[in-house]
C-alpha cells in the first residue's frame, strides 16, 4: 500500500508538472495574442492600412476662448486612392463629445449642422476643415489646452478604421 501511495503521488506531480508547463505556454500565447489584439485596435493597423490612401494635412485645434467648453478642429484630408473615401466620424481625447460639423445660412444668420453619415471624399479631392465652414466640433473640452498643446485628432474612414492625425493647439489667424 505504502508503494502505491508513493507511486500516486509521484504521478500527481507528474501530471501537475506538464499541466503547469502547458498552461505556461498557453498563457504566453495568450499574452501574445493579447497585444497583437492591443495593436491592431488601437490605431497601429489602419494608419498602416491608410498611409498611401489618405492624406492628413495642416491639423489643428483652435485655442478655446477663456472660459469656454468648446473650439473646433481643422484639416484637409486628401484622397490618394483611386475610389471614394467616406469620413465617418471624429474623436479626440480632449473633448468629451466630437461632431463633424457644416455651417448653413438660415435667414441670412450662419449656423452649424451636425453632419451624420459623414462625408464622401471623391478620388483625387481634398476635403477642408477650415475655420468658417466644416469643421470637428469638440465639446466638453478639457480645461489644461494651451497654445501649442499637442493634441491627436482621430478620424474614422470608412473601410479603414480610426487614423490617428497630431494636432497643434493654435491661436486663429485671421
Ligand atoms: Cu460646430
Amino acid at each position: 500500500m505504502a508503494s502505491l501511495s508513493v507511486f500516486y503521488i509521484f504521478f500527481v506531480d507528474i501530471i501537475t508538472k506538464i499541466l503547469n508547463h502547458n498552461i505556461r505556454k498557453k498563457m504566453k500565447f495568450f499574452r501574445l495574442m493579447l497585444i497583437f489584439i492591443a495593436m491592431v485596435s488601437t490605431n497601429v493597423f489602419a494608419n498602416l492600412l491608410a498611409i498611401d490612401q489618405v492624406k492628413f494635412s495642416n491639423a489643428w485645434v483652435k485655442m478655446p476662448m477663456p472660459g469656454m467648453h468648446m473650439t473646433a478642429g481643422f484639416v484637409d484630408i486628401e484622397n490618394l486612392s483611386d475610389k471614394d473615401i467616406k469620413l465617418v466620424a471624429v474623436r479626440t481625447p480632449v473633448s468629451k463629445v466630437a461632431e463633424l460639423h457644416t455651417m448653413v445660412m438660415v435667414d441670412k444668420v450662419m449656423q452649424m449642422r451636425q453632419i451624420i453619415g459623414g462625408w464622401v471624399i471623391a478620388s483625387g479631392d481634398t476635403l477642408t476643415l477650415g475655420p468658417g465652414g466644416n469643421h470637428a466640433m469638440l465639446m466638453g473640452l478639457d480645461p489644461n489646452l494651451k497654445n501649442q498643446t499637442d493634441v491627436a485628432l482621430e478620424f474614422y474612414i470608412e473601410g479603414m478604421g480610426w487614423i490617428l492625425v497630431p494636432a497643434v493647439v493654435q491661436a486663429p489667424k485671421f
